[in-house]
């Protein structure tokens, strides 16, 4: 059964040049790519992304990794991966969380850092389960920034929108 997974290179991984080593790693799985996009990460974007962490006490150091403060580079890059078993083979490829246990040939095992801080640098974030990929890619991407039908959509009209065109 395909299903769909949120995936981010974090900071950490475009500052060190590792999006086209991930993306490779990640072609293995076979999955599609079903959106991508760079993503300037707000704070309050952040927060919601990290909300099942927010009494953690490295908190207000995840918001400012995701935000790229600790890298000076504020954007993400975005991908949803779409097919048979997607949130289990990209967990696989991704490592553990802590990039110090990951196994080393993870992406995270190769690629993150612990740094002296103890902030865990795991240049990837792959979505866990079904709930938490379906709650991230409904905060990440709009429906019209995926090219499948992956939930329900409705159509709402919106008057006086002002939307930034090319001039
Ligand atoms: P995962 O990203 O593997 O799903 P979560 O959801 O438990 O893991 O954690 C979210 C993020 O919080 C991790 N990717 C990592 O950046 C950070 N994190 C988790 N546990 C720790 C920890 N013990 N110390 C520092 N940062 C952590």
């Amino acid at each position: 059964m395909n299903v769909q997974t949120l995936v981010l290179i974090k900071p950490d991984g475009l500052k060190k040049s590792l999006t086209g080593n991930i993306l490779t790693r990640l072609s293995e799985t076979k999955l599609e790519i079903v959106a991508a996009k760079i993503s300037r990460v707000s704070r309050q974007l952040a927060e919601a992304h990290y909300m099942h962490m927010k009494d953690k006490p490295f908190f207000e150091d995840l918001i400012k990794y995701i935000c790229g403060e600790l890298h000076q580079r504020h954007k993400v890059m975005a991908m949803v991966y779409w097919g048979e078993d997607a949130i289990n083979k990209v967990r696989a490829l991704a490592g553990a969380t802590n990039p110090e246990e990951a196994d080393s040939v993870s992406i995270r095992g190769a690629y993150g850092r612990i740094t002296t801080k103890g902030v865990y640098e795991n240049v990837i974030h792959a979505s866990r389960d079904r709930e938490e990929a379906e709650r991230e890619i409904k905060l990440w991407f709009s429906p019209d920034e995926v090219i499948v039908d992956l939930y329900p959509t409705k159509t709402v009209e919106l008057k006086q929108l002002q939307k930034k065109v090319w001039a």
